[in-house]
């Protein structure tokens, strides 16, 4: 999964190994937040009830908040509100990830993401001729099975926590990754398939992070006699022919652009690799990849086929193409921003139309056991929603009785206004008090 969530970088990534670029430097992704944590692995109370009573949306900021509906239709599912936003242990859906059930980005052909999916779609229709088919509206609510083990997640694995996943109940999630339909569709007989959908992470808090955000899963199943054809040891002629089709589609969206290839791990792929683009003095993360582990084609009653597979995170591709800086700018409904693009236009660069300073607060406590950042962030986004810019461990010491004291640094900024002082010191207000009840830290 994403490495650059330290939740998961500690089982998904192994290091790089650059085949497009010499020299890697380290990537945004790899630095050492990926070594500092240690996991709850129980079931979390709702912080849907903080979402309510401390939201800033409650008071003036409404322009911030997409509408909550309380009951949904996706793919011809109707969703309730009640049925995934419980005040019950085994459910950690709050409000504010609700609100974004539903509004599928990805298909509105004005917005970036809508935009950049058609381009991409487009790629592989001239390549492919039409071969692929295409999945756009699954409902992004599924079984642990489907997210996990269909493929392959092993059953201790971190992303299976209740710190990392959104659970609505111990047997459904809302899906962390578009991989969570590999296995129906081969299933179904699709050998050639793209799905794109929202998917859901409670993750860290900076720029190119979202606990909300796009993925869109290729899949290419190779017949044997294509295999036989190519004279070659299968495995390496999937791996040759993914690669060179994921790079076709970076110089179709990005003419020349700086990328280098990263050895990685995934529970589904092997061998597998990670895609990073030099953007804003930082490798980035864009897509996962690899050949698909024989053992889920098996169980989907392809014995003799080989195949590959791909993740790609659609907002930081669009973060490159259009040159946006910030991920929550994706979910803007100011027309300052929504009115720069247009459908079926590539070309177009972002114009930032203001830029307000940020507001740095710092904040102290000793940690217990169960801290983790995540709940942390979950706390700081159901009081601040997308006021909130980043969120970054600054300090951190264990004393001689060996209590540990972390010193986050929140970065507070509207990319629409200014925010006054008396605002953020109620917010920062509300996240310290939150943070003492919910999380039991110890401020300082
Ligand atoms: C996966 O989700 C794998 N399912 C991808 C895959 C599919 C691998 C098929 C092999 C075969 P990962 O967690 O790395 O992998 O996420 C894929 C991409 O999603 C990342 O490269 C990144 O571009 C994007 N991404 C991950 N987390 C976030 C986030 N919090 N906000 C925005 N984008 C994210
Ligand atoms: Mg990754």
């Amino acid at each position: 999964m994403d490495n650059a969530s330290p939740t998961r970088a500690v089982l998904f990534c192994t290091p790089a190994a650059p085949a497009l670029l010499p020299a890697p430097q380290q990537s945004d992704d790899t630095g050492p937040r990926k070594l500092k944590r240690s996991y709850i692995l129980t079931p979390l109370s709702s912080f849907s009830t903080l979402s309510s009573t401390h939201s800033a949306n409650k008071t003036q900021h409404q322009k911030w908040k997409q509408p909550v509906a309380s009951v949904l239709e996706i793919g011809g599912v109707k969703i309730v509100k009640d049925d995934v936003v419980r005040d019950d242990p085994t459910n950690n859906v709050p409000d504010t990830i609700f609100s974004k059930l539903g509004v599928q980005l990805h298909r509105r052909a004005q917005h970036p993401i809508g935009i950049l999916k058609n381009a991409i779609y487009n790629y592989f229709d001239v390549n492919y001729s039409g071969k692929f088919d295409k999945f756009d509206d699954l409902c992004p609510i599924v079984s642990v099975k489907q997210n996990f083990d269909d493929v392959l997640v092993p059953e201790d694995h971190v992303s299976r926590s209740y710190n990392d996943t959104y659970y609505i109940d111990p047997e459904t999630v809302l899906r962390c990754h578009t991989s969570a339909h590999q296995a129906e569709l081969l299933t179904e007989g699709h050998t050639h398939f793209l799905v794109t959908g929202d998917v859901y992470r409670r993750d860290s808090i900076d720029s190119t992070h979202y606990p909300v955000f796009h993925q869109m899963e290729g899949v290419r199943v190779f017949s044997p006699a294509e295999c036989e054809a190519s004279g070659m040891d299968a495995t390496s002629y999937a791996a040759g022919d993914l690669k060179k089709c994921l790079e076709g589609l970076a110089r179709h969206l990005f003419g020349a652009v700086e990328m280098r290839w990263v050895d990685s791990y995934f529970p589904f792929t092997n061998p597998s690799f990670e895609l990073e683009i030099y953007f804003q003095e930082k490798w980035l993360e864009v897509l996962g990849c690899g050949v698909m582990e024989q053992e889920i084609l098996k169980r989907t009653g392809k014995i003799n086929n080989v195949a590959w597979a791909f993740g790609l995170g659609l907002e930081r591709l669009a973060m490159v193409l259009f040159e946006i800086p910030d991920i929550r700018l994706f979910w803007s409904t100011d027309e300052r921003f929504t009115s720069q693009f247009s459908q079926g236009q590539l070309g177009v660069k972002f114009k930032p139309f203001s830029k307000f300073p940020p507001c740095y607060k710092d904040m102290s406590f000793w940690i217990n056991d169960s801290f983790t950042e995540n709940n942390l962030c979950e706390v700081v986004r159901g009081i601040a929603g997308d006021l909130v810019e980043e969120v970054r461990l600054i300090d951190n010491f264990t004393n001689k009785k060996g209590m540990t004291s972390h010193c986050y640094r929140i970065a507070y900024r509207s990319m629409e206004r200014s925010l006054t002082d008396e605002e953020i010191n109620q917010l920062q207000g509300n996240v310290r008090e939150v943070a003492q009840s919910k999380l039991n830290v110890v401020l300082r």
